[in-house]
């Protein structure tokens, strides 16, 4: 494989897309190895199918606010690869929406719904609708122009969408409602549905939780475990909010969270009330974690600044991508982190990602670290088929072996002479190997 005439080959025919070009080259470099042992998969053009979707749809949202002025959003929907079954993948609305951060999270699903061990393809979607300071009547008319679109384009065997940045339960009722009154039928259409209408139990705690528990696998192949560690962690939405509960339920401290506004360093750990107070700050609509300083005087905020200059233990990144850059790395190699686990997608830059891996700390990429989150939609897909809803035990029983088995192929994959596990490789061997040999038995098409 010639990686680098690939690589000028898809930037000459997408140019300016960095972060999926990022997210292509990542993939690409951890799996030449493989692929040049294994000539068929030249021939077949497996690399060239795999980093090009399928398909790309985009489509005008048009809606009216609450003052009866009407905005045009664009929306999408890409259909990456269904190899191993249905597109499947969240959708965004956040106004930093573009072509290349979805096909970057699309092309990243497929390596991490293969590592899940469910049978779905990779697909994402969403808006650079900006839901920040909107009222729940303009979120709910959105939602429903925007599926007047989608309903055509996806079904329970051709395309799952869920939630990711900007579309959580409320939305996703929405989505659905409007989903249901087009085609009159219930079906297992989306992902994250409320428990009343076809969810599933633990997934809102999935991402959050999935991530905790390969956070304690890896540290567990250095005999270490959770308990007694200081973690930093940003973001402050659906993942964050998972990851502080587990992590607090299996003796951590969580000492930050984060916003666009900076972020809060609370020595005295975030746990109890804190947890609960986390919630009504995403829900109060306001975009900044700085008012978590007035309510617990244990707090300081740090005003623009990212987290990775505490001194922690493990750092659990939950926001978005290219979040941690190669100085926030070296801070916390020098300030004793031993253990980077992502929660959010691609949140390391590239550069950060070499500084882990050269001080050989534990480092989890995110679409193996945060995989607890589409396999537990996974989970509510095949209760939806079924008719049946597990009770919580079950789908977290689920959930925690799905994940220690993501964590045994990194190993499988990525265990180095030396015995260091690059977990990077680990997972992007194994999620391509099984779509790319399934690509093979399928024929080009
Ligand atoms: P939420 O919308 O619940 O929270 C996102 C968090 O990131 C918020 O704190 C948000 O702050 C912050 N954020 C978003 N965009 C930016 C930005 N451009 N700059 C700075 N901060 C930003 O989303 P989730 O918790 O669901 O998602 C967080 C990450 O986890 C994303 O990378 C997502 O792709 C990934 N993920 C999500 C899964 C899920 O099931 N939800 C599954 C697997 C991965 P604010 O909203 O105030 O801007
Ligand atoms: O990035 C992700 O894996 C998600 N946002 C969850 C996707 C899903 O289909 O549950």
């Amino acid at each position: 494989m010639n990686l680098e005439k690939l690589m000028i080959d898809l930037e000459k025919k997408h140019p300016g897309e960095v972060e999926y070009l990022q997210a292509v080259r990542e993939v690409l470099e951890s799996i030449e190895d493989v692929v040049n042992e294994n000539p068929q998969f030249e021939s077949a053009g497996i690399i060239e199918r795999i980093i090009e979707p399928d398909r790309i749809f985009t489509f005008k949202v048009p809606w009216v606010d609450d003052s009866g002025k009407v905005h045009v959003n664009i929306g999408y929907r890409i259909q990456f690869n269904n190899a191993i079954g249905p597109y499947k993948g969240g959708l965004r609305f956040h106004p930093s929406v573009n072509l290349s951060i979805l096909k970057f999270l699309g092309f990243e699903q497929i390596f991490k719904n293969s590592l899940t061990t469910l049978p779905m393809g990779g697909g994402k979607g969403g808006s650079d609708f900006n839901p920040k300071g909107k009222s729940n009547a303009e979120i709910m008319r959105f939602c429903q122009s925007f599926m007047l679109e989608l309903w055509k384009l996806i079904g329970p065997e051709t395309d799952v969408p869920a939630g990711d940045i900007g579309v959580g339960g409320r939305e996703i009722g929405y989505l659905f409602g409007m989903y249901k009154k087009l085609t009159n039928e219930h079906k297992g259409v989306l992902t994250g549905k409320g428990l009343n209408w076809g969810g599933s139990l633990i997934r809102p705690e999935a991402t959050g939780f999935g991530t905790v528990y390969f956070t304690e696998e890896m540290l567990k192949t250095q005999n270490d475990t959770i308990k007694g560690k200081t973690v930093a962690i940003s973001g402050f939405g659906n993942v964050a909010w998972g990851a502080v509960q587990k992590i607090n339920e299996l003796g951590g401290k969580v000492v930050t969270l984060s916003g666009p506004d900076g972020y809060i360093y609370d020595p005295d750990g975030i746990k109890d009330e804190k947890i609960v107070y986390m919630l009504e700050l995403r829900a109060s609509n306001q975009d900044i974690v700085k008012p978590y300083s007035y309510e617990f005087q244990s707090a300081q905020f740090h005003q623009g600044k990212h987290p990775w200059e505490v001194k922690c233990d493990v750092a659990i990144p939950c926001a978005t991508e290219n979040e941690l850059n190669k100085e926030d790395a070296e801070n916390l190699i020098k300030n004793g982190c031993i253990c980077v686990a992502e929660g959010a997608n691609m949140p390391s830059t590239p550069e950060a990602i070499e500084v882990f891996q050269e001080n050989k700390i534990l480092y989890g990429p995110g679409k193996a670290v945060n995989a607890g989150g589409v396999a537990t939609s996974g989970l509510e897909m095949s209760q939806n088929s079924m008719k049946l809803n597990w009770p919580a035990s079950e789908v977290d029983d689920r959930l925690h072996h799905i994940m220690n088995s993501i964590h045994e192929s990194c190993v499988k994959y990525g265990k180095q002479e030396d015995g260091y596990i690059d977990y990077v490789k680990g997972a992007n061997v194994a999620g391509f190997l099984k779509v790319a040999n399934s690509m093979m038995d399928l024929g080009v098409v």
